[in-house]
């Protein structure tokens, strides 16, 4: 018997957790059951305005949410670019369970939510409408919001990321998030990117990553993460390893971030980030709180 646990990404990840923790302790139930139901309650919150319903829009002022979950690299589902379900993560997980394939993206993704019964519905809120109308006067209206500009600002970033082990010591992971505030149209992040935003690995462990996804994919950051633990790094060295590979990596501007969790399958964890700002939620059998990473490499 292992000791269930799960490590969540953010401040609201401690909500997550709580959501998430009868179906860790519920032995019918699965880590893999965890993750999602934590991703699901981040999704359905409107007050969680980076991630499912509510979230601040693309620079068009549409939403568009990706997720990814992963048991194994046999076994992970991604989905890119949905704009009319609230549940990425679900879909995510049919993907992985249904078909044959990792990823679908856009119309795909959602007409095979429609076959397998998910229920469309509308994304944007009063309040993510208003937030995109305000961020669209304040950038001199949408002709000009329309330059390819970076479309990263401060606190317009923050995923759902959960990892978890349940009692019989399988490890799990999942994502789901809007990507960037006032993205460009069509841009997808390292969410749904299996081995960028989410790696799990049954026998060497799992890694998840949040912030500017453009600092994450082009480093396969938490595939780094898992391979560094699979040549012998601890859960601590390996998601530091990472962020400095960040930071080697790209011209760093004041407004990215990197946050990243790994876990082992013994139940040892780290976390680090590029700034301040990030938190780790813990929820165990003994624990339930929010947790400075374990390094954070520019402090505030
Ligand atoms: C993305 N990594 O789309 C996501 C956003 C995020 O904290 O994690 N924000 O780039």
């Amino acid at each position: 018997m292992t000791a269930p646990l799960i490590l969540s990404t953010w401040s609201f990840g401690r909500a997550a957790n709580n959501a998430a923790w009868p179906y860790l302790v519920d032995h019918s139930k699965s880590s893999l059951d965890a993750v999602e139901q934590a991703c699901r309650h981040c999704e359905a919150d409107p007050k969680n305005m980076t991630v499912g319903y509510g979230a601040y829009p693309d620079r068009g002022g549409q939403i568009s949410l990706d997720a990814s979950i992963m048991l194994s690299p046999a076994w992970c589902g991604a989905v890119a670019y949905v704009r009319r379900f609230m549940h990425p993560i679900t879909i995510a997980r049919l993907v992985m369970e249904h078909t044959e394939h990792v990823m679908l993206a856009g119309e795909g993704a959602e007409q095979f939510a429609l076959r397998h019964g998910l229920e469309p519905s509308e994304l944007l809120s009063d309040a993510s409408r208003e937030a995109w109308q305000k961020w669209i006067d304040e950038h001199g209206g949408v002709a000009h919001a329309n330059i390819e500009e970076s479309a990263v600002d401060d606190d317009n970033h923050d995923t759902i990321g959960a990892l978890a082990l349940d009692c019989t010591g399988v490890l799990a992971g999942a994502c789901s998030t809007s990507g960037l505030a006032w993205k460009l149209p069509g841009r997808v992040g390292d969410s749904p990117g299996i081995g960028q935003g989410l790696y799990v690995h049954p026998k060497y462990g799992a890694a998840v990553a949040t912030g500017t996804g453009e600092l994450t994919m082009g480093i396969c950051a938490t595939h780094l993460a898992v391979e560094s633990m699979r040549q012998g790094a601890t859960p601590q060295q390996a998601v530091e390893a990472v962020v400095q590979c960040a930071i080697d990596n790209y011209e760093l501007r004041e407004n990215h971030q990197v946050g990243i969790i790994a876990l082992s399958p013994g139940g040892q964890w780290g976390s680090a980030a590029l700034r301040g700002g990030f938190r780790v939620a813990v929820r165990s059998e003994v624990r339930d709180e929010l947790v400075e990473p374990g390094r954070v490499f520019i402090p505030a």
